[in-house]
């Protein structure tokens, strides 16, 4: 980073980068942070049951050179910010899926509410020339907010997931909130070129907003730079755990189990964007099309358990639940299930030994803003012998990644048909895409992200304060009748 100043990041949970389990992009972000002497800031994970909606305890901590500052949430905000409009609203949105999405407004005012709190605690703790990035759809308001109490500092946001096309955050009761609280920050990336795309294209259509080359907007009397900054893995942090005594334990135990089987693998959090139904019905058609594989292709589904208070998350887990259980009564022998489904967090340090002991990967999700897991199997494939990456092409991996089998997840004959190539491949063709895969995944790794974003927020002219007070100017009254319509 060129910039003097500390950076300060926030999301809406803090990842203690030290700790063992952290993953690469707390590991990513924490080495980022040291190098400047930089501040986490995020909700604790505390819920606080009888907790005054707005308020909440302030933790410090210190990691290495790192501060980690948290804070607590009470039940109202964390049922209506967290549980409500972060993920009933915005995520089924932003996937896509209008249908799944509850626009209910007491969960608007929780979001704008700990948005605003966050914003107070935070703004109170920063220095002139400090450097702000915030993570994730759980916090877009917060830059509108930290203008709204004066902070002039640089301020970048990064969206995890994917930006739908214009029809669709259109949709969003009140959407012009999301546009004014896009342009309070310097810096917008976003996982792919196509969802840059989008940004720019509901810019200019809602807001009327000025395209002035590369990527910079105009409008609200701000400026705002929004682009593509794809997401990688930290490679090293891989190649390390793959040759941990435990992973290499769980590679030969699971070689040894499988010897007369062919396995397939898929690891995700049990989420509907994520396109299991449909992978499983796949997988059912190649034992119903190809009997080459009876007996002997064994899927392995880890899905971990994810937001289990939503009833969207509950149905989603019993229909994965009675396929698995279906297609195992139809096809599975005494001494062989072709789907060993586990509802469980499989531990990081054990990925790649299922990684490597994978003869296909299935990433398949319906929507998804990068999708690691994708980019992981490739990393931790042998390179004599690797594996297949059979990936949707609605993955925002599969912008960087077209020489994994692409598919459409929702044609589940078309996906049948690329596992069974996957599962046949020659040698030559399993090297060349490999080669291809790893080289990309290797120059574009979680360090080169978050330098090049880093870089990129350091290298934007500061804001003239004028126009950001002119933002602040713009703001409307709070939602005093629940309805998030703020501004025009
Ligand atoms: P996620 O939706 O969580 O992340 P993904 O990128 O697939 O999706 O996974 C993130 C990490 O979690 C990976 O390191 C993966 O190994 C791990 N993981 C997933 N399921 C697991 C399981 N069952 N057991 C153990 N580990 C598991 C969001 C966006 C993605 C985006 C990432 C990063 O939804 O689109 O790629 O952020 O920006």
């Amino acid at each position: 980073m060129s910039s003097t100043g500390r950076l300060v990041i926030v999301s809406n949970r803090v990842g203690d980068p030290r700790k063992a389990s952290a993953g690469g992009l707390a590991v990513a972000l924490g080495d980022a942070l040291a190098k400047s002497g930089g501040l986490w800031f995020g909700w604790s994970g505390k819920v606080v049951d009888d907790g005054a909606p707005g308020e909440g305890e302030v933790h410090h901590q210190r990691s290495g050179t790192v501060e980690l500052v948290t804070i607590d949430l009470s039940k109202a905000d964390h049922d209506t910010y967290y549980a409500g409009y972060s993920n009933q609203a915005l995520w089924p949105a932003f996937h896509y899926r209008l249908d799944l999405a509850d626009f209910a407004s007491g969960f608007f005012a929780g979001y704008q509410r700990v948005n605003r709190l966050f914003a107070r605690k935070l703004a109170v703790l920063l220095r002139p020339d400090d450097v702000i990035w915030v993570h994730d759809y759980h916090l877009i308001p917060l830059a509108d907010e930290l203008r709204a109490l004066g902070c002039r500092q640089r301020i970048g946001f990064f969206l995890h997931i994917p930006l739908p096309p214009p029809p669709i955050l259109a949709a969003i009761p009140g959407h012009k909130w999301l546009m004014r609280s896009f342009f309070a920050y310097d810096l917008v990336g976003l996982q792919t070129r196509s969802d840059a795309d989008h940004f720019a294209r509901f810019v200019q259509e809602e807001a009327g907003a000025r395209a002035l080359g590369e990527g910079r907007f105009e409008a609200l009397g701000r400026q705002v730079v929004a682009r593509a900054y794809p997401i990688g893995i930290d490679v090293e942090e891989f190649q390390r755990l793959a040759s941990s005594n435990d992973s290499r334990q769980t590679e030969a135990m699971l070689k040894k189990q499988y010897s007369h089987r062919r396995l397939l693998v898929g690891i995700d959090r049990l989420d509907y964007s994520k396109g299991l139904p449909q992978r499983f019905r796949a997988f059912r058609e190649l034992l119903a099309n190809y009997p080459e594989n009876l007996n002997s292709a064994t899927l392995i589904q880890i899905a971990s358990p994810t937001r289990e208070s939503v009833q969207a998350y509950e149905e989603l887990r019993r229909e994965l639940e009675g396929l698995a259980g279906e297609i195992n009564g139809d096809y599975g022998e005494l001494d062989w299930l072709p789907i060993r489904y586990l509802h469980r967090v499989w531990a990081r340090r054990r990925l790649p030994a299922l990684y490597r002991a994978s003869r296909v990967a299935l990433v398949t999700p319906l929507r998804d803003g990068m999708n690691l897991v994708a980019k992981e199997y490739v990393a931790m494939q042998v390179e004599a012998d690797p594996g297949v990456l059979v990936l949707s092409r609605f993955a925002g991996a599969a912008e960087q990644m077209p020489e994994a089998l692409l598919v459409n997840p929702y044609d589940i004959p078309a996906t049948t048909q690329a596992i069974q190539r996957a599962l046949s491949m020659s040698l030559v063709e399993r090297q060349e895409r490999h080669s291809a895969l790893l080289a990309q995944i290797r120059e574009h790794d979680v360090h080169d992200w978050s330098r090049t974003f880093l870089d990129a927020l350091s290298a934007i002219e500061t804001r003239p304060p004028e126009a950001i007070a002119s933002l602040v100017l713009q703001r409307a009254a709070p939602v005093s009748d629940g309805k998030p319509d703020l501004i025009t």
